[in-house]
């Protein structure tokens, strides 16, 4: 009974309430060369995340940004670590990405680029 995973999947995603319907598009390349120079990392907190389909949705906003090179979301944290090449994308254009897909972002830490508070 494999059909039950992805009809799981599925009722999750109804379960949202979001109206929102997941891109069926794929991430665009699957470059997993994390170790590349010049990207940056920001955290974003999405406090709209309310069930464990949420991420999926929020992740796949973020990975279908053009210059997002990997997004790793956290339910129980309610945030988005976001790895992206500054060159091509901006955190402006990751919010905007979240929100479009109903869960509107703030930043909550960006990448060390000078000395910020080290808690
Ligand atoms: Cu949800």
């Amino acid at each position: 009974m494999r059909l039950l995973v992805p009809l799981a999947f599925l009722l999750l995603l109804a379960a949202c309430d979001r109206g929102t319907t997941p891109p069926a598009t794929p991430p665009a390349e699957a470059s997993a060369s994390g170790t590349a120079t010049g990207l940056r990392q920001v955290v974003l907190s999405v406090p709209g995340m309310t069930c464990a389909a949420c991420p999926i949705t929020v992740r796949k906003a973020l990975e279908g940004v053009d210059g997002v090179s990997r997004a790793m979301v956290d339910f129980d944290s309610k945030t988005a670590v976001v790895l992206f090449d500054p060159a091509r994308t901006s955190i402006d254009a990751l919010l905007a990405a979240t929100t479009n897909a109903g869960y509107p972002a703030t930043v909550a830490e960006t990448a060390p680029g000078k000395a910020g508070s080290p808690s």
